[in-house]
């Protein structure tokens, strides 16, 4: 492995074999158990991280109401100066963060650069972010009064995040809760904790050569018990979840029994339909980079091809065809394409989907299976797999995240291609492959897609970050990233001002005393 530079990725990312997965700043402290890091790569022990108790968890919460008394007072556009700062020095350690991901979570080498890169972008758009955080004026209706809305930041941000985005999802929420002046306290998922240590080592560095208080970046590490302290704590107004729709529900309640604000990015069911308009190459490529890249493991992934009848057999042997070019191997090795999926029971999970698509009726198309031997030690690289199916199959439903793909044939026109779409309880990312404007049009419209993503002659997979992320219905309905998703992290206030000697009412209310 020093050849793929891991060792060194480590050294530059001061990680070392015990490390503390609570901090404020750059002070650690934890007192909680330990998580062993395996890496799926090769299944060697990557290092150690000490979990959160929960007096730790007390101190961090102090540290970060403390840190935010001083932090939104200082002026939004200085606070975009840090984050450039702060994506600075990913740019830095862009290539030894790219390792570590894909070292840790097992996507290739270029898509764990990728992640490093939807970093540094969110932080170039938050910067010119903190000097845009525009409210509206409006007319009043009374003589002599000004009326106008401001935004104010929230407080302290809670970030739960999933093994598969291990550092951008972070980076999306700090970027934009930091310019808007709020603190974050961040949980990375268990199956990928020395990523979050690394993240919190690179923020640590930049506040504190700005002399800036411990606490506007802290992280605490554990599972769901120690997400639930934040979930259920009044000082936390927004927590910000990415991960199962099953995780979600959970969080959801439990933020909105208080009251609090929940931002959730959740599972997805994700199609590209492919018309008989369609330019097939570029349905390959779409579909298969959509299927396979991440093993499968994007929220975005592409899970179902709904391909017209008259294409169909086209299609298909195409698709098939480009999964046997596939390399499956070493993330690490630029030369493969597909690493191994995070753990064992993610490999269960995978053989399970293949076992039910064929009990309900479904046909094998590319054979899946689990790689063993030489250089698949971990015992977590599978083969793609593809499926024929039917849309209604309960395993086509669900979302399985793994590299399986199920295709799915539809007759007539595009509109029963968009209801065979619809028809499933997610709601993040949708594409359609055409040239036929009739049909883009039409699946972009008010009865088209209904994903809080839709594309229209690319994949699913591989959103920018200048756009709103997120989807609707188990998707979790919360938006991330760009656009205007910024507002969520602050509170909006209306103020109205009076400045005449006289106190007229609004509404024309007379009250004279
Ligand atoms: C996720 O899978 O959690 O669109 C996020 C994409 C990436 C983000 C995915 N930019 O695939």
């Amino acid at each position: 492995l020093t050849d793929f530079g891991v060792e060194n990725a480590l050294n530059v990312l001061g990680i070392n074999e015990v490390n503390d997965g609570t901090s404020t700043g750059s002070n650690s402290f934890s007192n909680g158990e330990i998580i062993e890091s395996y890496s799926p790569v090769d299944g060697q022990l990557i290092g150690k991280v000490k979990t959160t108790s929960k007096e730790d968890y007390e101190k961090v919460m102090q540290a970060a109401t403390t840190a935010f008394k001083t932090w939104r007072t200082i002026p939004a556009p200085q606070r975009g100066e840090i984050v450039r700062q702060f994506g600075e020095k990913l740019r830095e350690k862009k290539e030894a963060l790219g390792i570590l991901v894909s070292y840790e979570m097992g996507k290739s080498l270029q898509e764990g650069l990728g992640e490093v890169q939807e970093m540094i972008d969110i932080c170039d758009f938050a910067v010119g972010l903190s000097r845009q955080l525009h409210g509206l004026t409006m007319h009043s209706e009374r003589p002599g009064h000004r009326m106008y809305e401001q935004y104010h930041p929230l407080g302290v941000v809670g970030i739960i995040s999933a093994f598969n985005f291990p550092v951008a999802v972070w980076a999306w929420n700090t970027a934009l809760a930091w310019i808007c002046g709020d603190v974050c306290v961040w949980k990375p998922s268990e199956k990928t904790p020395i990523c979050g240590v690394a993240c919190q080592n690179i923020a640590a560095e930049v506040f504190k050569a700005n002399n800036l208080p411990e606490g506007i970046s802290c992280l605490i590490n554990g599972d769901y018990k120690v997400g639930e302290m934040m979930t259920k704590d009044t000082r936390v107004p927004l927590v910000s979840a990415t991960g199962s729709t099953r995780m979600g529900k959970i969080v959801a309640q439990e933020v909105a029994a208080r009251l609090g604000k929940s931002l959730l990015e959740l599972g997805g069911n994700n199609a590209i339909i492919v018309t008989p308009d369609a330019d097939i190459k570029m349905t390959v490529i779409g579909a298969v980079f959509g299927a396979v890249g991440t093993c499968g493991q994007r929220c975005t992934s592409t899970r179902r091809l709904i391909i017209h009848e008259s294409v169909y057999d086209k299609v298909k042997e195409a698709v098939a065809d480009a999964y046997k070019q596939l390399r499956i191997g070493n993330p690490l090795d630029e030369n493969n394409h597909v690493g191994p999926l995070i753990d064992k029971d993610a490999v269960g999970m995978y053989q399970k989907a293949l076992t039910q698509v064929v009990e309900e009726g479904g046909n094998i198309v590319v054979e899946g299976g689990v790689l063993i031997g030489e250089g698949y030690e971990s015992g977590c690289y599978v083969k793609p797999a593809i499926a024929e199916a039917k849309p209604d199959y309960k395993i086509v439903q669900h979302e399985t995240f793994a590299p399986v793909l199920y295709l799915l044939k539809y007759s007539g026109d595009v509109e029963n291609a968009i209801e065979i779409q619809n028809n499933v309880a997610q709601g993040l990312s949708s594409a359609i492959m055409t040239n036929n404007l009739r049909e883009a049009e039409r699946f972009l419209s008010v009865q088209g897609s209904d994903c809080g993503i839709a594309n229209v002659n690319i994949g699913t997979s591989g959103a920018e970050i200048g756009g709103a992320f997120g989807g609707e219905k188990e998707t979790g309905g919360g938006r991330e990233s760009g656009s205007d998703a910024w507002k969520i992290y602050m509170r909006r206030q209306t103020n109205t001002i009076n400045y005449t000697t006289e106190l007229p009412l609004a509404q024309g209310i007379k009250f004279d005393l």
